[in-house]
């Protein structure tokens, strides 16, 4: 690959465990509507926007409901969502992340958040990380969501590095997407079974270092 000079990061499966907490603002959604919903289910809507893991949930509970209702079952999902997440501190950190994140800092190279989540600048607070990045885009600055590119090139843009040089770590096949579609040489989080399409796949940050990136 190119020379690095910028990671971009997913947050939510990558820099911090917080599918759990989505997991369980959407199962006491659907159980208030009626229905089940299972871990194996939520997977379905890691990396996916929430308006779109509001459609596959009604779907799953063979629900329809019009665009007010729809609008406030994702408020309703939210409100739990952030109560949980406001309980966060640094413990969250999935293990090896501040040694890579203090690894490129030394190194000179640029780092910035990929999310779509428009939760991300408070789990950044919470979790006590912000000061790392010297890029943030999130849910809230973007119109179009993974696998389409543009959270990605948005952090680029914002680094002024160009996308060839640029890293992308994720968890969802959509981020992965996303990232090909940015022309990014992208490391998958988690299994190579799911993550098919990542140039390469590390379980987790824990031993992650800069040169095994070189290689
Ligand atoms: P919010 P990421 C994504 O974050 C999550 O993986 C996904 O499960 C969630 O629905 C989405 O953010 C929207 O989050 O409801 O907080 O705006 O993986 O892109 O960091
Ligand atoms: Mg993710």
């Amino acid at each position: 690959m190119n020379e690095i000079k910028a990671c971009l990061f997913d947050l939510d499966g990558v820099i911090v465990d917080t599918a759990k907490y989505h997991y369980l603002a959407w199962k006491r959604l659907a159980n208030e509507l009626g229905f089940e919903f299972t871990e194996e289910d939520n997977e379905r809507l890691k990396g996916v926007s929430r308006m779109k893991s509001l459609e596959i949930l009604l779907e799953l509970g063979e629900i329809s409901a019009d665009d007010s209702a729809m609008e406030a079952y994702a408020a309703k999902k939210n409100a739990w969502y952030v109560e949980y997440i406001s309980k966060m501190d640094s413990s969250e950190i999935l293990p090896g992340v501040l040694d890579f994140l203090r690894e490129l800092k030394d190194n000179g190279i640029k780092i910035s958040l990929g999310s779509v989540s428009k939760n991300a600048m408070t789990i950044l607070n919470n979790v006590g990380i912000v000061e790392y990045f010297d890029a943030v885009i999130d849910g809230t600055k973007i119109t179009h969501a993974k696998p389409n590119p543009e959270v990605f090139l948005k952090g680029a843009e914002e680094l002024g590095v160009d996308p060839k040089e640029c890293v992308v770590f994720e968890d969802a096949q959509a981020g992965i997407e996303a990232a090909i579609n940015a022309g990014m040489y992208s490391v998958g989080i988690g299994s190579a079974d799911i993550l098919q399409k990542a140039n390469t796949v590390i379980p987790g940050f824990e031993g992650m270092t800069l040169d095994k990136l070189k290689l």
